[in-house]
């Protein structure tokens, strides 16, 4: 078994983890899961921002949600979380997961630190981003509504490591009430809640 620590926090970007874990049935050791976690020295350490998630993996620390759900997959082959690197599937995973991240969460976030997060003080906040940006989140869910026409998940229509880290990214838009217009996103996220597993509505 993998020795992994998991610095995390409820509904944050680590719930992206706490899935891919559960998924690959690897047990971990919590640490934070309270809020003074983002003042931690040992959370510094290993992410130079303090930010969540951020693993320690075997004794070696990573950071960000997109490269610590993609070593957790890649720890259990058996359990075909993601496709082999090397393979046109592992590129398609990483396209969906810079996609999602670039071109969607990058958003939503602004809008988030923009209005109602802790990130930035209220006079660096600038509220009217939050039209433009959710009209650029919007372009790029129309895409992925699309995509989802003729297939329930993103690579070669079974489950993967894509599906949980672009699902955060399409719940938090569904959240921000930006899906209205997608009937195939909103399919999709309940398909992907209704997995045993699933994070995306643990808080
Ligand atoms: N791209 C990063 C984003 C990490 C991130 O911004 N995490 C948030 C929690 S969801 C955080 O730690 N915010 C505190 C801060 O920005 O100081 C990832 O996916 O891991």
């Amino acid at each position: 078994m993998p020795d992994i620590k998991l610095f995390e926090l409820g509904p944050t970007r680590s719930s992206r983890v706490r899935w891919a874990l559960l998924e690959a049935g690897l047990e971990y050791e919590s640490i934070g899961n309270n809020i003074d976690v983002f003042s931690s020295a040992a959370l510094r350490k290993i992410h130079p921002l303090g930010k969540l998630p951020a693993a320690i993996i075997d004794g070696k620390p990573l950071f960000e949600s997109g490269a610590i759900v993609t070593a957790v997959a890649d720890l259990v082959p058996e359990r075909a979380l993601i496709a082999k690197p090397g393979t046109w599937s592992r590129n398609l995973h990483y396209q969906w997961m810079s996609f999602a991240l670039s071109e969607m969460e990058a958003f939503v976030q602004s809008s988030e630190i923009n209005t109602i997060d802790f990130v930035l003080p209220q006079d660096q906040r600038v509220p009217e981003i939050v039209e433009q940006n959710s009209m650029l989140y919007r372009r790029a869910a129309a895409v992925l509504e699309g995509v989802l026409n003729g297939t329930e998940f993103l690579v070669d229509n079974r489950f993967s490591a894509t599906d949980i880290f672009v699902g955060y990214t399409v719940h938090w838009g569904y959240e921000d009430g930006l899906l209205n217009d997608c009937p195939n996103l909103l399919a999709y996220r309940e398909r992907l809640v209704s997995r045993k597993h699933c994070t995306l509505e643990q808080h």
